[in-house]
Formats: structure tokens, sequence, C-alpha cells
């Protein structure tokens, strides 16, 4: 087998499969990750370890636009008990606060175990002698120790993609011990933000016996780096797309379609629990209440990609926000003239840039959440500062955007005030705020954040 010097291990392979009609093939998936991670893989003749999202189907390792893709097999057990089992039903809740009610089973957990190893084994099978091995996030915790176990010649790096949760959350999942052990198998550890790493590092001391010092962990006769590498965003892509006249054009089609010079606000997410889409239209219903007169004019678009559609929690959050729609324009809609606008469904990325230009506020409120890649997509798209970024104080990328409005998403209140406020900010002050996050998008890139974390693993 080939051997790399740079290989990538994630759930999911860079590319989708192509079946339209007999035309096989694929395509690069869209996504910050990969157009981060693609040239970099390419320049070094890296490899990507992935699963290819078919169930039950063997393929051979193929070249796609210069990277090496190497499939792992998921069957349908590994699909159902480690993918949407542990992942989905375990973990997801569990390091997101807890928003939703994890579930342990022994039996999801033995697939979890299994489904790693054999990432670990093709890793360890396709890298070169002291090569590089970077290992995306909570699917594959395992991997770092088990790939270390295999080829103790490789630099190992993991980075969580997902909140890192404190310690009596943490506490409570039974292989506990298990995954840092996995974890404490890698070089460096990249967490989303301070905060994760602290949360890290403390269990790590309570569970795995580790010392620690600065970002340093002990382990063994090993040391680890734990630091926080935020994850960021395409900015001079998002920026060109936005500065493109058809995608103006665009914007001011969906702008007439609204309704003319009514003012809008957005949110745009994954169709999850943990984003607070819920609480966040009930906050647009409060506004309507508070101030029938002035937001009689106002109308709210809610993009949402529908996700894990078989959990039943999922099932349950799509009702329940469709329910919210239904209720918001029954009470306040007119014929011909919605007040809520729902699309379940992905939008082109050029769309999407569009109405990021089209919206006079983006509302991005989740409950719980790693970073969140679209409010720093919404404020990369304003090119002429305009706009107000309203911003969970529970999001990562609070962190960084400072100056957006940051909200308690679970004050329903607080949140319809927000939006009143943002409405009436005089514009000096709004303008003065999206400059400031501009110039945190255009310094922290995605680049940037790839190339600091493979400096420090020393690929
Ligand atoms: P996600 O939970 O998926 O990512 P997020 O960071 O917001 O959340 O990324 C979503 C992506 O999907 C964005 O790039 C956005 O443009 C795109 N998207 C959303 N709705 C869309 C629509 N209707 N049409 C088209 N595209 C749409 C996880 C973590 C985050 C972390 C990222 C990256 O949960 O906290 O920021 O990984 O590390």
């Amino acid at each position: 087998m080939q051997r790399s010097r740079l290989v990538i291990a994630a759930n999911t392979l860079p590319v989708r499969r192509l079946d339209k009609g007999r035309q096989e093939g694929w395509t690069t998936s869209p996504g910050g990750l990969v157009s981060a991670l693609a040239p970099i893989a390419r320049d070094q003749e890296g490899a990507w370890v992935g699963w290819t999202g078919e169930i039950d189907v063997d393929r051979e390792p193929f070249v796609h636009e210069g990277i090496r893709n190497i499939p792992v097999k998921v069957s349908l057990a590994d699909y159902e008990n480690s993918y949407e089992g542990v992942c989905n039903r375990t973990l997801w809740p569990l390091y997101h606060d807890a928003v939703g009610e994890p579930e342990y089973h022994r039996h999801w957990w033995r697939q979890y175990v299994d489904l790693n190893a054999r990432f670990a084994e093709t890793v360890a099978s396709v890298t070169s002698a002291n090569g590089v091995v970077w290992v995306q996030d909570y699917h594959l915790q395992l991997v770092p120790a088990m790939l270390r176990d295999l080829r103790p010649d490789v630099r190992i790096g993991f980075f969580l993609h997902i909140p890192f949760p404190p310690e009596d959350l943490y506490d409570r999942l039974p292989w506990r011990t298990e995954v840092l052990h996995g974890l404490l198998g890698a070089d460096v550890v990249g967490l989303q933000t301070r905060s994760d790493t602290r949360n890290f590092m403390r269990v790590t001391v309570r569970h795995a016996g580790t010392k620690a010092s600065g970002n340093t962990l002990q382990y063994g006769n090993r040391d680890i780096k734990a630091a926080a590498y935020p994850i960021s965003i395409d900015t001079d892509r998002i920026e060109h797309v936005a500065a493109d006249p058809a995608i103006l054009e665009q914007t001011k089609t969906f702008r007439k379609q609204l309704g003319g010079g009514r003012r809008m606000i957005l949110g745009v997410d994954r169709l999850d629990y943990t984003k607070g889409i819920d609480l966040r239209l009930k906050a647009f219903h409060q506004l309507l209440e508070d101030w029938p007169d002035a937001y009689r004019e106002t109308v709210f678009v809610q993009l949402a990609v529908p996700s894990r559609e078989r959990i039943a929690e999922y099932q349950t959050v799509r009702s329940h926000v469709e329910e919210l729609v239904g209720q918001i324009n029954g009470r306040y809609g007119e014929i011909g003239i919605a007040v809520v606008h729902y699309l379940r469904r992905s939008l082109p990325f050029e769309e999407l840039v569009a109405m990021y230009r089209a919206a006079d506020i983006m509302a991005v409120t989740p409950l719980c959440d790693g970073m969140n890649l679209v409010a720093k997509e919404y404020v990369a798209a304003r090119l002429d500062d305009t706009g107000v970024l309203l911003l969970s104080e529970f999001a990562g990328a609070a962190a960084e955007l400072r100056t957006a409005i940051h909200v308690n998403p679970h004050d329903v209140n607080g949140m319809a005030d927000a939006m009143h406020r943002a409405f009436h900010m005089p514009e000096a002050e709004s303008k003065r705020r999206m400059r400031a996050m501009r110039r945190v998008v255009r310094k922290h890139t995605i680049h940037a954040w790839a190339r600091a974390f493979l400096d420090d693993l020393g690929g």
C-alpha cells in the first residue's frame, strides 16, 4: 500500500458520491474543513481516511483532485450503534451541556471501540515512517491511542470540533477513562476555546492522573500539548462571492421577494436541538407582541438544513419549530404575506451568501456550540460593514466576536429586547462593531487555523 507523510482521519471523506443517472463519480464536499485541509493535503501528497457515506460498501482507495481517499467500510451495525448511537445520542448531547438527554448503551459503545480500531488500523497502514496524522472530532476519540500502539513513530494530532464539557457533566460518561486514554494518545489535542481546553485538562488530571502545567499535560513519560485553536472560515472566498455583481442581484431579488422595504432577521442552522431555533422564533414572536406596530413590516427568514432525521430528538425539534412558524404566521401574517419564511433545505453557497447580504440582523443563538461558523460567515459577507449580529454567549465564536450583541438564548424576552435594540442601533455604532468583527475574521481564517495546528504538531 502506498504511504503518505500527512494523513487526515475524519468520520467522512472530503468527497461525496455523485450518482446522477448512470454517471458515477465523486465530487468534493462543501464546507470549511475540506477547503482548509484539501490544499495542504494536496501539497504534501496526503491521504484522507474516512467513510464514504455508503453502508456496507467496500471501496478501494482512489485519488480525487490530488488527494488520496482511503475509505473505511461502515456496516449497518456501525452506523446504528456507533454513529447514530454513541456519536449522536451519547456524546453529542453530553458534550453540548446535556441540552438533550444522553443515552448510554454498552452494545453501542462496543461498536464505537470496534470502528475506532478499524480507523486506527487503516490509518496505520497508509502513514509513512515518522509521518503526521491529524484526527478530527468526537467520532474518533479512541484513534490517537490505538494508533500510537500500532505506530509509535508517527506524530498524532486530535481536534475536537464540539465543546468539551465541564467535569461534572463529563463524569457521567460510563467510558470517561477510556475516552481520555484515547485522546491522550495524541501529541497535540486542539479544542475550540480556552474554556474547552480548561475543561479537558481538568478531567485528565482527575481521571487519567496527568500533571498539568500551562498548556502541557504530562502523561506517563510523554508531554502532550492541549490548546485552543478556534476554527474559522475561508474569508477570502466568502468576500469574493459577496462582491460578485450576480450575487448582489440575487440579494436584491431576495429582498424584493420578501416584500420591498421590509426589514429582515435571518437564522441559518442545521436543524439541531442545540441551535436554539425554537427559542429564537419565540423571541421574534415576543418582539411582535411587545411592539406590534413597530415590527409589522419585519420578516424572519429561517434556513434549516435537515440533519440526523432518523433520531427522535431531531424529529421532535423539527415539529416544534414548524409548529411555532405556523403559530406566528397564523397570528401575524396576512393573505400573501408571511412574517416567518422557513426553508428546510440546504442552499447553494452563493445563495447563502446573498442571504447573508440581504439580512439586516443575523440571529445566531445556539444553547451550546463549539464555534459556529455561520456567525463568522455573516460577518465576512458584510463588505460594507452594515448589519447587526446577535450572538449567543454559549457559542465558541462569542469569545472572538466580542462586538456582536451577546444574548442569553434561554432568555426569550432578553432576545426580543436585543432584536429591538439591534433595529434601533445608530449606524455609526453598528458599523464600528461590524468593522471590529471583520478584522477578526480577516486575520483568523481557516487557513491560519490549519497552519497553526500543523505547525505545533510538526506537520
Ligand atoms: P455545525 O454544528 O454543523 O458544525 P456550524 O459551525 O454553524 O455548525 O457550520 C454549519 C455550516 O453549514 C456553515 O458553514 C453553514 O454555512 C452551513 N449551512 C447551514 N445552513 C445551511 C443551509 N440552509 N444551506 C447551506 N449551508 C448551510 C460543527 C460544530 C460547530 C463548529 C463546526 C466547525 O457544531 O460548533 O463551528 O463544526 O468546527
